[in-house]
């Protein structure tokens, strides 16, 4: 006895990805091949992120390499390395990165079936700081005859098979859906380089009293986003007490812990910004399927389903509520009163 019970069953990414796909008897394996190649773009991003800190280090005693370039900053690694990914697979016809004003058409895979939306490193303006940091993904299956133009991803969020974000913090977390499928936290083992399923079948807490919104764009607010804020720092009844405010302004780590914890992430549309500021197609669409399918909510500023939203373009934004479902049926109740 004393000894510490190993656990030599556990179920990582790989295996896990195995054993879906031959749930599906019709599954091909692309899909598989395609979250392989996901998993390594996650690693690697990963593994740069912690060794920014020693590359800036290093930068105090002169930035520029020996070419006398700049450093590539972080977040152009993080695309480079994503796009290396998607188009090794082999399996991605067209990807849309928040990096890349154009789509990326990958020609020299023609029969390739996936599209794929990302935010390589969202939040990047947090990286100096060391605060967490995530790529967001999207996954679509191509139409039957898809030609890989960027209309192929000009499509409701209710498309996708899959969607996520991983979240690079104390340790890197991937948190990833299927169509219709439970919600399924995994952990980075550095040591063993491995993605190990450690929160099987996320769901968030129905309530919860922890609002996330930048307050500092309150003057451009509409009146319904203002009077849900309000209601926010009074008690709800007699002797209880109002929320707590956190904010991180980093969404993949804003929404991780509000998966966690429950709550509400808020970025609403304003008069400054009458589509907000998030992206549909790779930053509220995913988050959307996430938070639904772990059963929460998540709407736009006009209180529609997020996933619903069919962007006009492919880095159209929107506003965006997200989270526990009884918090966002209180932003939604606010705002019919005001129809
Ligand atoms: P980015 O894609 O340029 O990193 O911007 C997106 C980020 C989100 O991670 C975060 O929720 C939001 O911007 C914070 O914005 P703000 O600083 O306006 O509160
Ligand atoms: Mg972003």
């Amino acid at each position: 006895g004393g000894s510490e019970a190993i656990n030599t069953e556990i179920i990582t990414l790989t295996r896990f990805l195995t054993e879906e796909q031959t749930k599906h008897k019709e599954a091909t394996g692309d899909f598989t091949l395609l979250c392989h190649s996901l998993q390594f773009a996650f690693k690697s991003i990963a593994y740069y992120i912690r060794r920014a800190s020693l590359i800036n280090l290093s930068g105090l005693a002169g930035s520029a390499n020996s070419t006398g370039d700049d450093q590539k900053k972080l977040d152009v690694i993080g695309n480079d390395i994503f796009i290396s990914a998607m188009r090794s697979s082999g399996r991605v016809r067209i990807l849309v990165s928040e990096e890349e004003d154009e789509p990326i058409v990958f020609d020299e895979h023609p029969n390739a079936r996936y599209a794929v939306a990302c935010d390589p490193i969202d939040g990047s303006s947090n990286l100096d700081a060391g605060v967490s940091v995530g790529t967001i993904f999207g996954i679509y299956k191509l139409a039957e005859g898809a030609k890989g133009t960027k209309e192929d991803l000009l499509r409701p969020g209710t498309d996708m098979v899959a969607a996520g974000f991983t979240m690079y913090g104390a340790s890197a977390q991937l948190v990833m859906t299927m169509k219709d499928g439970p919600v399924n936290g995994f952990t980075m083992d550095s040591a063993l380089g491995e993605f190990i399923l450690t929160h099987p079948n996320m769901k968030m807490p129905r309530k919860r009293g922890i609002y996330s919104v930048n307050e500092g764009n309150s003057l451009w607010w509409e009146d319904p986003v203002k009077e849900w804020c309000a209601s926010m720092k009074q008690p709800e009844k007699e002797g209880g007490k109002p929320y707590s405010a956190r904010y991180i302004g980093s969404m993949v780590a804003d929404a991780y812990r509000t998966l966690l914890y429950g709550g509400i992430f808020a970025y609403p549309s304003d008069k400054k910004s009458p589509k907000g500021k998030l992206r549909i197609l790779y930053e509220c669409a995913p988050m959307a399927m996430v938070f639904e399918q772990a059963g929460g909510q998540a709407v736009n500023s006009k209180m529609d389903r997020m996933i619903e939203i069919v962007p006009e373009s492919i880095h159209d934004k929107s506003g965006i509520f997200m989270g526990s479902y009884d918090e966002v049926q209180k932003v939604i109740d606010i705002h019919n009163k005001y129809k």
